[in-house]
């Protein structure tokens, strides 16, 4: 789970990785009413090793991305999308691990 205001209303949002098993999905939620916002998927759906997730601004231009990588047993990529639309953005390297990497956000 990660925190960050993902809708620019100056209340810290929710966003939620799918556990291992499941498709792998990250859900956002509105901090300020609980609502849903929306449901990104940003790997193939074949890959249900578990998402982390992090909230970051990562190109800087003042609005927070989602960064999101596979748990343990997956490639390390880590992507970074919209959370309005879900498009990714950025995607990491990968280290040429398959154990999974975290993902931490940063405030500028
Ligand atoms: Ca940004």
């Amino acid at each position: 789970m990660a925190v960050g205001d993902l809708t620019g209303d100056g209340v810290p949002d929710f966003v939620f990785g799918a556990g291992k098993g499941a498709i792998p999905a990250v859900a956002i939620y509105d901090g300020a009413t609980g609502a849903s916002i929306r449901t990104c998927q940003p790997f193939d759906a074949k890959r249900k090793k578990g998402v982390r997730v992090a909230v970051a601004d990562v190109d800087e231009d003042g609005r927070y991305e989602v960064l999101a990588t596979l748990g343990g047993g997956a490639l390390d990529t880590a992507v970074a999308f919209d959370a309005s639309t879900c498009q990714r953005k950025t995607t990491y390297p990968s280290f040429g691990l398959k154990k999974g990497v975290f993902v931490g956000g940063t405030r500028r």
